[in-house]
């Protein structure tokens, strides 16, 4: 008893002995413990969150599945800071995961737990519209609600996010799809320049001139290559905008789901690539938006492959709006309850009748593990038009290997709350990924939507991956994001 009380008394002394005695470190603390010393020493102690860590800071992240207390949490308030830590990540060899907005719920891709260090980006904010409005530089600890009510005054808005608390960091390197994503492709088709911190504690930029393959690479490769510091951002010209959105009782979802392929078909004539469905299912309703990229008098007839299904209830009538106010409309309808999350990523063609099937697969499992654990989840088909993927080619290419085809990724939101339901809650997506699969067509798995097992990086195609493991050997040399990084959709995986 006795020896183990001073035991742990030792342990507590250790993190102070070890600044004493720099002779004794590597056997007295760990190197993650002298990393955060050392961090505190070159970015100042405002900068650095020791042990026990701020509990605001741990729960940061959106999920409680990612709140794990790390050996500490180093806030940079600049690209140097960024510099300086990632060269003491080397230094100490020490784990490390990057949080931008913490909107992943998958554990310990931007949480780590007390054996590594939590980089978080949040204070690397800054919004800066261009004096001709075409361009805006944004942190990545940025938030797109705030980036779009940023751009509201000049008239322009950005590929970003839909839901205002998803963060810029992680949403631009998976890709980044938006309610004009079909007109205007992903957010990484729309940078013109990414500043990143490289592994070594470099500092450069990757756009169409240097560094021509990083910037491809940083095209949807995501946390593979160092820590992006700032996205140099095209702005698109949409501002005003037609939306209405209505809700459908559960019976007409059958009917909701073969309109939607109808419309994603061009329901006999040419499909507008202004126009998109958000549609989201859920057990007892379904929720659908209609927005178009300019002002209406009407829904317009880009959506009348709708137009026969009973409503049940109007949210919104037909209106203009802008993008920020559509981004409001989001927020406000978002869940803001503090519980634990999942996602999951599945694809498929153009197909009403497998839509459906997946549903009822779908439907019936996630009614029975709501009965059992009080789980919710969703299901949404996101439409994918060819032009979506046009548009990456044409604005230089991206590291996706999209197929050329008019598509849709399918996506779920689980929420829950207790870990002791956390596979049973899962299980249901997970099944109806294996679902999907059976009447795909489709190898691709879109990043921001994928779940921990899952391994999106695997459906870019061989040729791509080879290119992203090459880029990943010739900026990286000591491969620091792919040994010591937590987790996250790595190379290392593939
Ligand atoms: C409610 C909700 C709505 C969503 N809506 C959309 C949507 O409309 N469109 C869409 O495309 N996706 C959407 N997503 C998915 C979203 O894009 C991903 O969850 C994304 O990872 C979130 O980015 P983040 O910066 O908030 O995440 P984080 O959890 O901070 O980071 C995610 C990953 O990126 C890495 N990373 C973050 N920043 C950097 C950086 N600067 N440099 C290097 N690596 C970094 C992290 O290490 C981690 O692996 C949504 C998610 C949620 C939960
Ligand atoms: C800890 O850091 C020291 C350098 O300070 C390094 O030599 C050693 O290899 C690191 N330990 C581990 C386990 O990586
Ligand atoms: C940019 O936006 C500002 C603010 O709305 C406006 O005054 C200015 O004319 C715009 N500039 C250009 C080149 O459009
Ligand atoms: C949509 O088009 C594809 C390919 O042309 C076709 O296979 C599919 O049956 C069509 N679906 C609908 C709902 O029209
Ligand atoms: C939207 O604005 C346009 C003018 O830009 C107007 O003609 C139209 O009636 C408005 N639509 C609605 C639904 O208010
Ligand atoms: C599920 O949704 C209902 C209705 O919106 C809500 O009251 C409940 O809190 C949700 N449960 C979870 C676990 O999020
Ligand atoms: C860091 O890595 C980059 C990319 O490999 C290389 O160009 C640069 O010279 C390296 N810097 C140092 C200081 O080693
Ligand atoms: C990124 C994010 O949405 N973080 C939330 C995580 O949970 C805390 C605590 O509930 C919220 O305050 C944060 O906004």
């Amino acid at each position: 008893m006795l020896a183990m009380a001073a035991f742990a008394l030792l342990g507590f002394l250790l993190p102070t002995l070890s600044r004493a005695s720099l002779t004794d470190r590597s056997h007295t603390s760990s190197n993650a413990t002298l990393a955060c010393s050392d961090a505190q020493v070159a970015l100042g102690a405002g900068s650095v969150d020791t042990a026990p860590v701020s509990p605001t800071l741990v729960d940061l992240n959106w999920s409680e599945t990612c709140w794990t207390e790390p050996a500490c949490v180093i806030k940079p308030k600049s690209t140097k800071n960024v510099a300086a830590t990632l060269s003491i990540v080397s230094r100490y060899q020490v784990k490390f995961a990057v949080r931008s907005g913490g909107h992943s719920p998958n554990p310990g891709w931007s949480s780590i737990s007390s054996d590594g260090i939590l980089i978080d980006l949040s204070r690397l904010d800054q919004i800066t519209v261009s004096s001709d409005n075409t361009t805006v530089s944004v942190g990545p600890g940025q938030r797109w609600g705030n980036v779009l009510a940023a751009l509201d005054p000049y008239g322009v808005s950005v590929i970003g996010g839909r839901t205002p608390t998803v963060g810029v960091g992680g949403l631009v390197l998976g890709g980044g799809y938006f309610h004009f994503s079909g007109e205007h492709g992903l957010a990484a088709d729309n940078v013109k320049n990414f500043e990143i911190v490289l592994g070594n504690g470099t500092i450069t930029n990757a756009n169409a001139k240097a560094n021509s393959d990083l910037f491809w690479a940083l095209k949807g490769g995501g946390p593979n290559f160092g820590i992006v510091t700032r996205f140099n951002l095209y702005t698109i010209p949409v501002h005003d905008i037609y939306y209405d959105l209505v809700l459908y009782s559960a019976d007409q979802i059958p009917g909701l789901l073969d309109a939607f392929a109808s419309w994603q078909n061009g329901s006999g004539g040419v499909f507008d690539v202004k126009g998109t469905v958000a549609m989201i299912v859920g057990l007892e309703y379904a929720t659908v938006g209609f927005i178009y990229s300019s002002p209406q008098t009407k829904r317009p007839a880009a959506f009348d492959a709708f137009a026969g299904i009973p409503v049940m209830t109007v949210v919104i009538p037909p209106s203009n709006g802008t993008v920020w106010s559509l981004t409001q409309i989001i927020g406000a309808a978002t869940a803001s309850a503090v519980e634990r999350h999942d996602y999951l990523a599945a694809a498929s063609q153009v197909d009403g009748r497998l839509y459906n099937r997946v549903y009822n697969f779908w439907k019936e499992r996630a009614a029975d593990v709501y009965a059992k654990t009080g789980a919710n989840q969703t299901f949404v088909i996101q439409p994918v038009p060819l032009n979506l993927v046009q548009q990456g080619i044409a604005k230089g290419g991206n590291a996706l290997g999209l197929p050329l085809k008019n598509m849709q990724w399918w996506t779920t939101l689980v929420d829950w709350q207790n870990a002791a339901d956390d596979d049973t809650a899962r299980s249901v997506s997970i099944a109806t990924s294996e679902e999907w699969k059976k009447g795909s067509d489709i190898n691709f798995l879109y990043m921001n939507d994928c779940a921990r097992d899952q391994n999106p990086l695997a459906g870019y195609g061989r040729e791509n991956i080879a290119k992203l493991k090459a880029v990943s050997r010739k900026y990286d040399r000591g491969q620091v994001f792919q040994r010591l990084q937590n987790d996250g959709f790595l190379l290392r995986k593939v």
